[in-house]
């Protein structure tokens, strides 16, 4: 065997350790590109993050030495690429401290694990005059699949709102979940306004009612430790690409007992125990989710991405992150006119900072900030009903992550202070 799978799996994460982050820099060898005849700082990991060297490396070697399909072949090149394979299942597990392997299912990201859980549970689960309760915070991906389950059954949306400082409002939870409510499902950390929410709490009341817990974990997955027992959720999804793995990778964990009341998703190979022409049956958990042939060699090199996230330390990330969110947050405040969207204290918010100027419209603000070099995201941010919220049609965001620094918030700073200039303001 030839890939990450020899490595030790669980590193115990170093306790208190500052990121050097210059260090980090030179393992992602993207960074050293020039944009724009500009150093590239690149500030739109909420979006997808950068790779380092051992991810694309690890996505190299399965190609040059252990490429095969999975649970199929008994020859030695398909049994390297299944032990290599299964060994990141392992490794996401205890990652998030799941009970078990069998209790994630990878998909192709956050966005097709929650389209599961809506087709599989949802269907079997949810019928006229449900409720399923959501945020105003959500991405697309945690609404649209819940709104076309309610459509489909006739079920009802309900919503808690948020706060004008960017929280999400808890005081009328007690009526929001109710006797009537069958699925609770919360955004861990906003994509838009950084809120870190408060799961376990919104969970305690779903598991008053016997409703089921889902998280989006989508931007809380690469920035903080995950325990999805303390978190009380029943599923959570995240995907490998924002968290320096692959793109083409989600992970939807379910507790054992829920996955294996699931009927399938998708059907066809590798995902049944047996096919006569009258009768069909299913593979054990979690191979009756995972249809066909999946993302390898993804996968396997979202191995590597785990290991140099634990290697830093996920409660070292969450504190450098807090940090350098705090500067941001405080440097851009000098702008005049700029509004920051989301909580200003950075001990319930993520890296993921948004704003809007005045005067210049989002688009042109990225737009202006690419000729400096700077990648931001600018857009709804696939959050549509909260941008109605906001009262915006689209906002700037600029998100860090472990490889950024103090002095690239100065260079997004005065970039921002040279464009309302060139804008003539
Ligand atoms: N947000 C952003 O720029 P996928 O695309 O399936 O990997 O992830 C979807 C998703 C779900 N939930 C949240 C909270 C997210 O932030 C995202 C992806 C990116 O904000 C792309 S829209």
């Amino acid at each position: 065997m030839h890939t990450n799978a020899d490595k030790k799996t669980t590193a115990t994460p170093p306790v208190h350790r500052e990121l050097d982050v210059e260090t980090i820099r030179a393992d992602f060898p993207i960074l050293n590109e020039r944009v724009n005849g500009h150093p590239l700082v690149y500030l739109d990991s909420a979006a997808s993050s950068q790779k380092p060297r051992s991810v694309i490396n690890a996505l190299l070697e399965y190609y040059r030495r252990d490429n095969a399909n999975i649970h199929r072949g008994l020859h030695t090149l398909a049994e390297r690429a299944t032990g290599a394979y299964e060994h990141t299942r392992t490794h996401i597990a205890k990652f998030i401290n799941a009970d078990e392997p069998e209790e994630i299912v990878l998909t192709r990201g956050t966005t097709e694990a929650i389209n599961l859980l809506a087709y599989t549970w949802g269907e079997q689960n949810i019928g006229e005059g449900d409720e399923i309760v959501v945020t105003e915070m959500e991405h697309h991906a945690n609404f649209v699949p819940w709104y076309q389950l309610a459509q489909r059954k006739g079920a009802i949306i309900r919503r808690i709102p948020i706060t004008v400082c960017g929280h999400l409002d808890l005081s009328d939870i007690d009526t929001i979940i109710n006797s009537r409510t069958k699925l609770v499902t919360v955004v861990h950390m906003s994509n838009v306004l950084g809120t870190i929410n408060p799961i376990a709490e919104i969970a305690a009341k779903a598991k008053k009612h016997g409703a089921i817990v889902v998280s989006d974990g989508a931007q809380a997955a690469p920035a903080m430790p995950i325990d999805v027992k303390d978190l009380g959720v029943d599923f959570y999804a995240f995907s490998s690409h924002k968290m320096l793995g692959p793109t083409g990778v989600g992970v939807l964990y379910g507790k054992r007992h829920l996955l294996e009341a699931m009927p399938p998703f998708n059907f066809g190979g590798e995902m049944i125990q047996e096919v006569r022409f009258d009768k069909v049956t299913w593979a054990e958990l979690p191979h009756k989710f995972e249809a066909g042939t999946p993302n390898i060699a993804d996968v396997v090199a979202f191995d590597a991405a785990l290991h140099y996230l634990e290697d830093l330390g996920m409660e070292n990330i969450h504190r450098y992150e807090r940090d350098l969110t705090a500067y941001a947050i405080e440097r851009l405040s000098e702008l005049p006119g700029l509004e920051i969207q989301g909580p200003r204290e950075t001990e319930q918010r993520g890296a993921a900072v948004s704003f809007t100027d005045p005067d210049i419209h989002p688009h042109d603000i990225s737009t202006f900030l690419d000729s400096h070099g700077i990648a931001i995201r600018a857009g709804h941010h696939c959050a549509q009903p909260l941008m109605r919220v906001l009262g915006k049609v689209a906002t700037a965001r600029a998100s860090f992550y472990v490889y950024n620094d103090r002095s690239e918030v100065d260079t997004l700073v005065e970039a921002l202070k040279d464009m309302r200039k060139y804008f003539c303001l």
